[in-house]
């Protein structure tokens, strides 16, 4: 028989969210997810010495600008690959799909090779986002957490990503989360969510 399709759960929320924080999180409790963060990608392909993209991404990372999704879907897709190789079924897209660029690639390059099972939202207000960003930027070193990136990324994320949770609403897949609570309390919904998802 033909191996099964794998099975993929996009993870949206804005800028500082806690995205990461929960798909690191579900992948430690179960080990048949894969968390593939688009922005994790772009940054490890943006140290790449023979990648002819790098400054191309950092200069839109910086910018909060959404980089051309052929660049960030080969990341994707390579990642998946990868994570098939070694046996893992079902896989975290953090980060992606962000605007209407990042959805038609994604239909284009991955399209009916894997199933798309939902879309987990992690809601936040933008000034607890803010606050959570600016906590980090004394430790993370990314080139995007300072307040003039932070609110390029937040206008970015609400004339650009918002549209893409709408279509996901429309089609019933989006499995939303109150990301204000303290990191255990969003992880005990994010458990429910993901079994929601499953069903
Ligand atoms: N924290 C987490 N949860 C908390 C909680 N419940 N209570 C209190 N604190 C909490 O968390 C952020 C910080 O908050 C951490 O310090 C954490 O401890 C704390 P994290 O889990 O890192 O949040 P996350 O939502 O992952 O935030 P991140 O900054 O990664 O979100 P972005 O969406 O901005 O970043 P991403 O890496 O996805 O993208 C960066 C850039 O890459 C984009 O702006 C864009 O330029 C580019 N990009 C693309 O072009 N295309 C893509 O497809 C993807 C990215
Ligand atoms: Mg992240």
């Amino acid at each position: 028989a033909a191996p099964a399709k794998p099975r993929v759960v996009f993870v949206l929320g804005g800028p500082g969210a806690g995205k990461g924080t929960q798909c690191a999180k579900i992948c430690d409790a179960y080990p048949q997810w894969q968390h593939i963060s688009a922005g994790d990608c772009l940054r490890a392909e943006r140290q790449d010495p023979n990648s002819k993209d790098g400054e191309l991404i950092n200069s839109y990372i910086k910018d909060g600008k959404i980089v051309p999704v052929q660049i960030t879907v080969r990341l994707l897709h390579k990642a998946m690959q990868k994570g098939q190789k070694e046996g893992k079924t079902d896989f975290l897209i953090d980060g992606f799909p962000r605007n209407w660029d990042n959805v038609n690639g994604w239909e284009e390059v991955i399209g009916d090779s894997a199933e798309v099972m939902g879309v987990l939202f992690f809601e936040a207000s933008l000034a607890e986002m803010e606050k959570r960003l600016l906590g980090r930027s004394v430790t993370s070193g990314r080139v995007d957490d300072n307040l003039e990136s932070i609110r390029k990324r937040f206008a970015t994320y609400e004339k650009e990503t918002k549209p893409i949770l709408e279509k996901y609403q429309k089609e019933h897949k989006v499995f939303k989360i109150d990301a204000m609570q303290s990191v255990d309390f969003v992880w005990a919904h994010t458990q429910t969510k993901l079994r929601e998802v499953e069903t």
